[in-house]
């Protein structure tokens, strides 16, 4: 009997020491994994911190990287990502009305959008208004009101020198009161009375 409550409990024994045997394996082993998961969490916060590190000295170096992405909405927008509304055409801009209107009314828009009534001095600028108004009537910033048959363009361009696109048989004063000029058929101008209501199309430099 006593030798074989002996051998039980050397079977204990063993069976003890082999768990803790295992124990101790798990534990080192957890241990192990743990250590290489701080290394990794250390070298991911030295890279990362780096990494920032080289892209804020590249922002100070480098300023102009930023300035490209303006520099590519004026290229897609060169009248400004806000008025989206004007159009570029030989270094100015240009704004089609949609709701007609007077000629005072119309040049008071435009100086309201800190812009003028067109001004057609040379044919290049004749044909992109004329293609773009395609046959409507717009007014542009071209007046006999100040003295009859002394055409004017309000920002004092020389109209007897420069270049005119009038309608054959125009102007023709029709009625004694026709002082305001509009681009017509084939963008080609007629006077008429500065009440009539057409569109109208604004000019002004590009945005600094
Ligand atoms: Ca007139
Ligand atoms: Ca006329």
């Amino acid at each position: 009997m006593d030798e074989e409550h002996l051998h039980d409990d050397l079977h204990v024994f063993e069976g003890r020491n082999f768990f803790q045997q295992r124990l101790r394996s798990f534990f080192t082993v957890y241990l192990i994994l743990a250590f290489y998961l701080l290394l990794l969490i250390i070298l991911f916060t030295v890279s990362f911190s780096r990494v920032s590190a080289v892209s804020s000295k590249l922002n100070e170096v480098h300023p102009e990287r930023k300035q490209n992405f303006s520099g590519r909405d004026f290229l897609l927008f060169p009248c400004g990502p806000r008025s989206r509304e004007w159009e570029y055409f030989d270094g100015k801009c240009y704004y089609f009305s949609l709701t007609r209107t007077s000629w005072h009314k119309a040049k008071a828009q435009c100086e309201e959008m800190h812009s003028q009534l067109a001004v057609i001095n040379s044919y290049a600028k004749q044909n992109f208004i004329m293609f773009r108004t395609r046959n409507e009537r717009f007014w542009i910033g071209l007046t006999d009101e100040n003295s009859e048959g002394e055409w004017e363009w309000i920002d004092k361009t020389d109209y007897k020198t420069t270049f005119t696109f009038w309608k054959a048989g125009e102007p023709n004063n029709s009625g004694s009161n026709e002082d305001c000029a509009h681009v017509w058929i084939a963008g080609e101008w007629n006077d008429v009375y500065c009440t009539y209501e057409c569109y109208y199309v604004c000019e002004k430099p590009l945005p600094n």
